[in-house]
């Protein structure tokens, strides 16, 4: 039984908690029978379909839009191109935040103006009453356009001759920005004893979850409302962010998110298809459903990662790191997305992984090319930084002779809070502790010490990957609402698509407020019942949507104990609360249930000077982040002659503070090393030279399959963080973060006999024995 009683909840003032313990979650009846409600699934009366005319170049002028055949297919209400979006009074351009940037370039219109700049790029809007033939009417309209030349490569895109997207970009870098101090890394790279330099490539992915982007927008014209239900991490993002594209109060819109099947990042950010269907209710007064088949979703919805990066680490020949030098170029496609221009300006600030590193230079530039927009992929920016690190200090471990273990444990960062030369301020952990248990469950030195190859002639390895993960940030709300009967409503304005808080926050409800866990409802996903929120993104819901439901938990137990205290003819002070009931043993033999209270705090037991009601709102505001971290280990055998990689086993160790749910945190942790196992070995969106993207289909674009994943063995530590009151940090990332370094050190550990010593992601059968050819050659 999926749903099974997760027994009584503790109480507030007695000893048993549920937190901590691996409640089943409570979601996934619903989820695994089919009868959770996704986007798609929604219809309203009279609902119309709404499809996008794509551009099929990747680079061009348009001269001119003819929508006549589309107009006159059976079925169509209404053909909108950027004229009609023009003519009306909506703004029509995706925010995009231009803080920090070197150029000023203008947010994604909704439908393309007079140029595209990505193959995908919506240039007409089809809505009829039949997804099909909208589909066969988006396919009749003609696009004349005068092409470009396009670049799709960003460092090809600097070159001089490269095509420029933006006019003030000639160059075609957004932002230029840089992290620690160039002077003294050059002196200590010059210092060191020995340098290792790498070329790295962090390949471009395209977040699959299961359903695909959506949104169903309704238009109710005398409450001058809108309503979109969308896949979204962020209902109120969202609402603030169709407020501007749309130019309506952020009052007259309300943003629903039902279940969504994933997010991985990319249902974060606002696409021009919600904003497109939201256009049309409110043109045609009808609802309107907008979802993208699973070719637009990876033709023209945000990708991840895509750097490329050199790398120069300098150590002594003790093992001691002195500093590490590093200048990449990021990949941000053809236009800005909310904030994802500023993205690789931050990704520098986790170079410094587990490592006492004194000197470190980051210097990143985000470059435009013709591709869809990147945004990010789970795990943001916090990957793409571990990896540069944890292979080169991989590495220097090679060019000294020393254990990679070894080499690492020599530079761990020993005491907290720790200020890196990055500027991140690491709170709480036991570096040393994680790697030597993941070691020993993984049996590192016999894993050492086998022959390089097995009976079949397969290059056997060992890899390991240590990682910190920011995690949490920003605000977020949590409502507790007692109802009379003594159920318990809470929300957050987290969204959860897969990460299980409707059982975790009940379960720190459960405990804070003393009730029963089957009692608590956890609400998310509407930004009318929910105050205001942030969002699910950046593994930031537990720190700080689940202090914020702790914190309002507490303070309604505190107004039903001044309430019971009423009730019971008792001083405050004398109330005791123990498995749901107060008393005052002192003063009186009755006892009050919080269900009885909680009747009372709606009328009749309320005393003067009391407000009626039982509910809190805590605003949390997380000012100091939270660093996860762990140590990965990774065993291989590596066939020479088909490239073949097999992953013989792999032991994940991870310490996200206080854990609320084990089993929810290994689920997290299986995923995310499932996604990075992904990105290190199949995973790559590959354009041609013209911008055509040649991924565009799962036929094309590798996710792995289930047996494409080992059994992962999952393994903690628990080092509290002093940031919050609940002493958690996020697990949510931390799989796509430890996994892509750790297999690759491992598979060119395995490799090294051949004196490989470095294969680019992802490690294809192609790709290991191209290197393998060259290296016998
Ligand atoms: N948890 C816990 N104890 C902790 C930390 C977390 O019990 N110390 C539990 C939480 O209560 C929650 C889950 O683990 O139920 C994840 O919590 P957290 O680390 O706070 O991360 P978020 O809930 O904010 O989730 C965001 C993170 C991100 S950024 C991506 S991307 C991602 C991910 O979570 N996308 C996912 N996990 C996903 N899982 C699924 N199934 N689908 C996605 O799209």
């Amino acid at each position: 039984d999926p749903t099974a009683d997760a027994g009584d909840a503790g109480t507030a003032d007695g000893p048993d908690t549920l937190v901590g313990e691996g409640v089943d979650r409570r979601e996934d009846a619903a989820l695994l029978t089919g009868d959770a409600t996704f986007t798609d699934d929604i219809d309203h009366p009279d609902l119309a379909y709404l499809t996008f005319a794509r551009s099929e170049a990747a680079h061009a002028d348009i001269e001119a839009v003819d929508t006549a055949a589309a107009e006159s297919t059976e079925g169509v209400l209404a053909v909108y191109t950027w004229d009609d979006i023009a003519a009306s009074d909506v703004p029509g351009v995706l925010p995009i935040s231009t803080h920090g940037l070197d150029c000023d370039p203008p947010g994604h219109p909704v439908l393309a103006r007079d140029r595209v700049r990505y193959q995908g790029q919506p240039i007409a809007a089809v809505v009829a009453d039949d997804r099909y033939r909208a589909r066969d009417a988006a396919d009749a309209v003609e696009v004349t356009a005068d092409s470009r030349p396009a670049v799709v490569d960003q460092r090809e895109a600097r070159a001089e001759a490269a095509p420029t997207l933006y006019e003030d970009a000639p160059d075609n870098v957004a932002a230029t920005s840089e992290l620690g101090d160039r002077e003294a890394t050059d002196d200590a790279l010059a210092d060191a004893d020995h340098t290792v330099e790498r070329d790295l490539t962090n390949n471009r992915l395209i977040p699959t979850a299961l359903e695909p982007r959506a949104a169903v927008a309704r238009w109710d014209a005398g409450d001058e409302r809108l309503t979109v239900e969308l896949t979204s991490q962020s209902p109120h993002g969202h609402r603030g962010k169709l407020s501007t594209t749309l130019g309506l109060p952020e009052s007259a819109i309300r943003v629903v998110a039902p279940s969504v099947g994933g997010g991985f990042g990319h249902k974060g950010h606002h696409h021009p298809g919600e904003a497109a269907a939201a256009f049309a209710a409110m043109d045609l007064a009808v609802p309107v459903k907008w979802t993208a088949t699973r070719g637009e979703n990876y033709l023209a919805g945000a990708h991840g990662r895509d750097h490329r990066t050199t790398a120069e680490l300098g150590v002594d020949d003790d093992g001691t790191i002195r500093g590490l030098a590093v200048e990449t170029d990021a990949n941000v496609g053809a236009y800005g997305l909310g904030g994802s221009l500023g993205m690789p300006g931050w990704y520098g600030s986790l170079l410094s992984s587990q490592y006492a590193i004194p000197a470190i230079h980051c210097e990143t530039r985000a470059v435009f090319t013709n591709t869809a927009p990147i945004h990010s992929y789970r795990g943001a920016g916090r990957p793409e930084a571990n990896y540069v690190a944890e292979r080169l200090v991989d590495a220097a471990a090679r060019e000294l002779g020393v254990d990679p273990a070894e080499l690492r444990r020599r530079n761990q960062i020993a005491e907290f809070p720790h200020e890196t030369a990055v500027g991140a301020t690491y709170d709480s952990g036991d570096y040393g502790r994680g790697l030597d248990e993941a070691l020993d469950a993984a049996g590192w030195a016999d894993l050492r010490d086998r022959p390089d190859r097995d009976d079949d002639g397969r290059y056997l390895g060992v890899g390991l990957a240590c990682y910190v993960e920011s995690t949490g940030g920003g605000m977020e709300s949590g409502v507790v609402r007692a109802h009379p009967d003594g159920t318990v409503t809470v929300s957050a304005g987290t969204h959860s698509h897969g990460q299980g808080h409707a059982t975790t926050y009940a379960q720190i409800v459960a405990d804070e407020l003393g009730v029963d866990y089957d009692a608590i409802d956890v609400r998310e996903g509407d930004s009318d019942a929910i105050p205001q929120g942030t969002g699910t993104f950046g593994s930031r819901s537990t720190i700080t949507g689940g202090n914020a439901v702790a914190e309002s938990a507490r303070a309604v137990r505190e107004t039903a104990r001044e309430l019971a205290a009423n009730l019971l003819d008792a001083p405050e002070s004398a109330v005791e609360y123990r498995d749901g009931t107060f008393s005052a043993p002192d003063h009186t033999a009755e006892t009050r249930a919080f269900a009885d209270v909680a009747e009372a705090a709606y009328g009749w037991g309320v005393p003067e000077g009391m407000d009626p009601g039982l509910e809190a709102t805590t605003f949390f505001e997380q000012d100091e982040t939270a660093y996860t971290f762990g140590t990965h280990v990774v065993s291989v055998a590596v066939d020479p002659e088909t490239g073949a990689v097999d992953i013989e086993r792999y032991v994940a160790l991870d310490d996200c503070g206080e854990r609320v749910n084990p089993t929810i945190v290994e689920g997290q942790i299986e995923g995310g090393v499932a996604q990075g196992i992904g990105q290190a070995r199949y995973e790559a969106a590959v354009y041609a030279d013209d911008g055509s993207l040649e991924t565009d289909s799962m036929l094309d674009y590798a996710v792995p399959r289930s047996f494409h994943v080992p059994d992962i063995e999952t393994e903690a530590t628990v080092t509290p963080s002093p940031t919050n009151d609940l002493g958690v940090k996020g697990i949510g990332e931390a799989g796509t973060i430890a996994a892509p370094p750790a297999v690759v050190n491992a598979v060119c550990d395995a490799l090294a006999p051949l004196g490989i010593d470095h294969v680019d992601m992802p490690l294809t059968g192609e790709r290991v024995r191209s290197a393998v050819r060259d290296a016998r050659e």
